[in-house]
């Protein structure tokens, strides 16, 4: 059962009493949604923030970002989930923040943010199943509460915050670029992001010297020979790839609260 919709994700908040709402470290600020914490904040649900993927960015990045949010009443810790690191740093994190034990969690977030893997980590060996929480009626099989210790229980489906906002968003947050009605506005708004975090990166990935968004998106098409039939490029197709190399950690890079102008 999949919790993909505010409805389902609403009423899996109201049986949580703790909210990890997880995010990519390569963009935690895009990745984050100011609509579930909005949620969470008028349900009176604490929310921590877990920065995933901290594997792909430099630690002094990560902490920067653990200050920003910070700033906004957000405690936030950083794991990879991959690498299985910092993981019981976040399970010390859940049970020493959490309003009252055992900790019940919801996983939240965008997709491809690493919800399972982290649901994965935080099961590690222990052998449980899904069982109810002694004095916790009205767990139906959508809100089936894993236990992975007498202090701490998961939620065993993640809540996939649906994909909103504009070109940026839309590739950051995951949404699949065959899906994309417009890859080309997205491709070329992810290729002025990279321009700004890494200016060296698309020579370094695709042996296409630095230029304007648009010509890395020609040159590319033109490479590897996605063409009409009158040889025009087919940016689309282009567009989708640079869209499909984030996702896959082709195309690597981050962005920092400096970037961003959050930190001066
Ligand atoms: N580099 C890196 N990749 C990760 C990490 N955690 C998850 N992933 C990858 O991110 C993708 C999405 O992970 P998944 O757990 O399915 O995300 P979900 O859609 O939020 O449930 C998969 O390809 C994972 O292998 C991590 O800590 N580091
Ligand atoms: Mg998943």
């Amino acid at each position: 059962m999949k919790l993909a919709n505010w409805r389902e994700i609403s009423s899996a908040i109201d049986k949580a009493n703790l909210i990890l709402e997880v995010v990519d470290a390569r963009d935690p600020w895009t990745t984050r949604s100011r609509k579930l914490e909005g949620i969470a904040a008028r349900k009176g649900k604490k929310l921590l923030l877990v920065i995933n993927k901290s594997d792909l960015v430099p630690k002094q990045i990560l902490n920067q970002w653990i200050d920003v949010f910070g700033r906004e009443g957000i405690k936030a810790t950083y794991v990879s989930a991959r690498e299985r690191l910092g993981t019981l740093k976040l399970r010390k994190f859940i049970k020493r923040e959490a309003p009252q034990l055992p900790a019940k969690v919801l996983i939240a977030g965008f997709p491809k943010v690493g919800k399972s893997s982290i649901i994965n980590v935080l099961k590690g060996h222990s052998s449980a199943s899904t069982s109810s929480v002694p004095g916790s009626p009205g767990y139906t099989k959508h809100f089936q509460l894993y236990k992975i210790d007498r202090n701490l229980y998961i939620i065993d489906s993640p809540g996939i915050l649906p994909v909103e906002g504009g070109p940026l968003e839309m590739a950051l947050r995951g949404y699949p670029p065959e899906d994309l009605k417009d890859p080309v506005e997205v491709a070329l708004a992810l290729l002025q992001r990279i321009s700004i975090s890494n200016p060296k990166l698309i020579k370094k990935v695709y042996g296409i010297e630095e230029g304007e968004p648009i010509k890395i998106l020609e040159s590319l098409a033109l490479r590897r020979g996605w063409k009409f039939k009158d040889g025009e490029p087919n940016l689309s197709e282009a567009a989708r790839q640079i869209i499909r190399d984030y996702h896959r950690y082709k195309l690597v890079f981050y962005v920092t609260p400096k970037d961003l102008g959050l930190l001066t």
